[in-house]
């Protein structure tokens, strides 16, 4: 029997015209405790409308639930997966090889190494199977969730527009002074 991961969140999407209902983004991470740093991607693809779906998919603790998420991502229509991982931090890695699916990892720090390892155990992929590596943490985090929207918003114009309506804010919202 498949052993179903219990979503942490299910399927998020705003009600903005013309974009998919069913989720185009996985967002998997280790552990439960790693879902406060994966959240904020999570926040960014919200706030840009984009749809995903969030779980718990651990290399080591739920390997079958791994295989079969990995290996089914791409017939259930996801586009991109982001995969949040601490520690020996083989998740992003271990999904990268079993899809073609762009894969994004976040390294989540935890106490003994402050993320170095998971950072370092994400991003030096031998050459063949590739992970796009974000910085360790919340920042990470958000810029998984941007980078997954702008790839997406390459065949999608009103993402697109999201996408630089964000970056418009953004620049808008930083003041001259450090004292205004
Ligand atoms: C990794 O081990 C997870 O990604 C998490 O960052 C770390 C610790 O997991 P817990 O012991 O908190 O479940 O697999």
């Amino acid at each position: 029997m498949t052993q179903a991961a219990k979503p942490v969140v299910g399927i998020h999407a705003k009600p903005i015209v013309g974009i998919h209902a069913k989720p185009v983004v996985g967002i998997i991470m280790g552990s439960k405790s790693d879902w406060p740093v994966l959240k904020h991607a999570a926040e960014i693809l919200d706030q840009l409308g984009v749809a995903y779906e969030a779980k718990v998919v651990s290399a080591h603790r739920t390997p079958k639930r791994l295989y079969d998420y990995a290996t089914g991502a791409q017939a259930k229509g996801l586009k991109i997966i982001i995969a949040g991982a601490g520690g020996a931090a083989h998740l992003p890695g271990m999904a990268a090889a079993m899809t073609v699916l762009p894969v994004l990892g976040v390294p989540v720090a935890t106490t003994a190494l402050q993320g170095q390892d998971s950072l370092l155990s994400i991003l030096q992929m031998p050459a063949g199977v590739p992970v796009g590596t974000l910085a360790i943490g919340k920042a990470g985090a958000i810029n998984a969730g941007l980078l997954a929207a702008s790839i997406l918003a390459l065949s999608d114009p009103e993402l697109m527009a999201r996408v630089a309506a964000y970056r418009e804010a953004q620049t808008a919202a930083v003041p001259d002074s450090p004292e205004e």
